[in-house]
């Protein structure tokens, strides 16, 4: 059977960093990790780019489940454990060997976007989310986090333009307005790891800006 070993999870020191990439829907992180990605290419730093939840053949498995319309009786317990469940796939079987092995590793949203969205979002109990990172994560945290920040209706706009609306994109304004604000109230809190950048900005502005913060 081929079994990731769990065993040496999350605590030894690694040569690589991790970078995640948050916001609300369509506020162009996909966009700006790819744009990263090319430019650390360019100057020969090994980089994985993935995403969250997702990353693994088993977590697009779990990611099919969660985004999918045929599941609008969902429970809030199930949505958190099924993005736990996937990040410990993920983690397992990608981020920790890549890290390991001195890569940069890009991840489109990661444990913020619980803070975010099943915390602030859906009113999940914020020790409920502390308990399931540490049991998952354990110190694990990532070296740096760029949030794009823009008013939800920003982001929706240029999510809708791509014709279909999963589940937790179908939620409210005022759902998207928390989860927007939850972002910013954690940047606040630890700003030497997050970096808040203004997401209504061109694109080439937002890269440049990227760039900029954190000094590679
Ligand atoms: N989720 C996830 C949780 O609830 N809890 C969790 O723990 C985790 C990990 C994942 C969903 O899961 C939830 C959050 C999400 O609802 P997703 O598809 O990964 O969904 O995330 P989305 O935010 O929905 O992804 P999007 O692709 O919609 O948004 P992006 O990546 O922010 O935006 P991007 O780069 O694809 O751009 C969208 C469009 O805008 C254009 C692009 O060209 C593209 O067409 N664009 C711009 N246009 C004008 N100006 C700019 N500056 C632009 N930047 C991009």
């Amino acid at each position: 059977m081929n079994t990731v070993s769990d065993k040496k999870d999350g605590l030894e020191p690694y040569k690589g960093k991790f970078i995640t990439f948050e916001g609300i829907e369509g506020v162009g992180k996909t966009t700006q990790l790819n744009l990263l990605a090319d430019y650390l290419k360019n100057k020969h730093i090994p980089i994985l780019v993935t995403r969250e939840p997702g990353g693994t053949a088993l977590g697009n498995e779990i990611r099919a489940l969660l985004l999918s319309n045929q599941y609008q009786n969902m429970s809030y317990m199930t949505e958190i454990l099924m993005m736990f469940a996937a990040r410990a796939q993920h983690l397992t079987e990608i981020i920790y060997p890549a890290l390991r092995a001195g890569t940069y590793v890009l991840c489109d949203r990661f444990t913020d976007s619980t803070y975010a969205y099943q915390g602030a979002g859906r009113g999940l109990d914020t020790a409920i989310i502390q308990q399931l990172e540490q049991l998952v994560q354990k110190t694990f945290r990532p070296n740096y986090t760029i949030i794009l920040d823009a008013p939800p209706h920003v982001g929706l706009d240029r999510a809708k333009q791509r014709g279909h609306l999963d589940r937790i994109e179908q939620e409210k304004l005022d759902f998207f307005e928390r989860v927007r604000q939850a972002y910013v109230d954690r940047a606040n809190q630890l700003p030497e790891q997050y970096c808040v950048i203004d997401a209504t900005q061109s694109i080439d502005v937002i890269h440049h800006n990227i760039i900029k913060t954190i000094c590679l």
